[in-house]
């Protein structure tokens, strides 16, 4: 019987021909996901160790949060905030208690809740704090990654992110990564700053940890001078790094707290900033807001994707196995000539290629990767992040280990 399915390469020719080409995925054209595992169109099983960028930190297609979208999408999936419906007072109760906050703003993508988060500092420092109207300044650091709109790579010092999208929104400031001491220095110098906008580790950057004490430092310089300290933790949070959110790790509270991504268990677009009632207030009746945010469908999901997280206790799993992924991995980079050496928290991890012999290495190796059933993608040319979902137990970690320790032999 002839089936209409499609061979991988004519669903590759119909996303070239129809689509924008404004991604270069590797040549694998997905079809299923469960739990860790993700199939081809062929039904060629692999380790996801992407999880769509720490936004499917539940595993794919987690049942418990497929089973709250499907009953919720057939009830009511929309109406506008024109209405109150009857999932989302309740949700914004679970999340605010869950994260330890007096107010919600739901917002569907990362980077609209970043743009929601700069929108509010920005109007509590002329309505609290006194700045003068259009004068506040954000400080943002180098290799900062918050999203593509036209505002966030205004403050985006990769070429790649911002070139020939100008002109550009102004009011940023942007100071060196893990220096607390670049911060303190721009907070001295400008009387305007209104927040501080930083990711608790630099996931597109290569998965930069700061040194111990950097968030914790900077969060008392921004208490210091009255500056709304800002984490962005749509790719840190929801349990990845091995603590629910990786400011955890030095007991740091955001004034303005930014979730996305596995808020919803990579199931719809879910993202969220979280912030204290003396803050949120500045905003009121029509004067922010989107279509689809804080839907019902959004609400219940997210509910299921943090009940989840907590059940399954996934920031313990991704705290141990993460140690477990970074011993066998440096042990790997101690006798190779191609992997240099490993870095991250939780299971936020990255391997440090030496591509000076070879520039494309890295993309070879994760092309060659999948071809041995595993997914991972570089990240500025010679870094390949490895994120699985936080269910992975620590036999099929292993297991995922021994097929990257091969992979990588045959380059040496
Ligand atoms: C792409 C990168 C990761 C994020 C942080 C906000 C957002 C992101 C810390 C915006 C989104 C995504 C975007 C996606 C690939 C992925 C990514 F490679 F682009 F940089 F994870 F590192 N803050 N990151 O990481 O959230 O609007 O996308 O929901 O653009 O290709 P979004």
């Amino acid at each position: 019987m002839k089936t209409n399915k499609k061979t991988a390469s004519e669903q590759m020719d119909l996303e070239n021909q129809f689509g924008a080409h404004n991604y270069h995925p590797l040549p694998v054209v997905l079809e299923r996901g469960e739990g860790i595992y993700v199939w081809d169109v062929e039904g060629k099983r692999y380790f996801d160790f992407l999880s769509a960028y720490s936004a499917v930190n539940q595993g794919h297609c987690h049942p418990k949060i497929i089973n709250a979208l499907i009953e919720q999408a057939q009830k009511l999936t929309l109406t506008s905030r024109a209405f109150y419906n009857s999932r989302l007072g309740e949700y914004e109760e679970y999340v605010t208690q869950y994260f330890g906050y007096e107010k919600a703003l739901p917002m569907n993508t990362g980077a609209e809740a970043v743009e929601t988060a700069i929108k509010l500092c920005r109007k509590w420092s002329y309505e609290k704090k006194g700045l003068a109207d259009n004068t506040a300044q954000i400080v943002v650091c180098e290799n900062n990654f918050h999203g593509r709109t036209t505002t966030i790579v205004s403050f985006s010092i990769d070429p790649e992110a911002c070139n020939h999208y100008g002109p550009f929104t102004p009011g940023f400031i942007v100071i060196p990564y893990n220096d607390a001491g670049a911060l303190e220095k721009a907070l001295q110098e400008n009387a305007n700053i209104a927040g501080f906008l930083v990711e608790p580790i630099q996931g597109e950057a290569g998965v930069y940890v700061p040194n111990e004490g950097y968030l914790k430092k900077c969060f008392e310089l921004c208490r210091k001078h009255r500056v709304l300290f800002i984490a962005d933790e749509v790719q840190t949070g929801i349990a990845r790094t091995g603590k629910l959110l990786a400011c955890d790790y030095e007991d740091v509270h955001p004034d303005i707290l930014i979730l996305g991504k596995a808020l919803s268990g990579g199931t719809y677009p879910v993202s969220a900033v979280l912030s204290s009632n003396e803050i949120m207030e500045v905003i009121r009746p029509g004067q922010h807001g989107s279509t689809f945010g804080g839907n019902p469908i959004a609400a219940a999901v997210a509910i299921a994707a943090l009940e989840v997280v907590k059940k399954e206790k996934l920031a313990d799993q991704a705290q141990s196995l993460g140690k477990i992924f970074r011993e066998e991995m440096e042990t790997c980079c101690r006798k190779s000539k191609i992997a240099s050496f490993v870095r991250g928290k939780g299971l936020l991890n990255a391997l440090v290629i030496n591509n000076n012999q070879q520039k494309d290495l890295a993309w070879d190796i994760c092309i060659q990767l999948s071809k041995n059933g595993l997914l991972a993608k570089p990240t500025h040319t010679n870094i390949i992040r490895f994120a699985p979902p936080l269910v992975i137990t620590e036999n099929q970690l292993r297991e995922a280990i021994e097929i990257i320790k091969q992979t990588l032999n045959l380059f040496e």
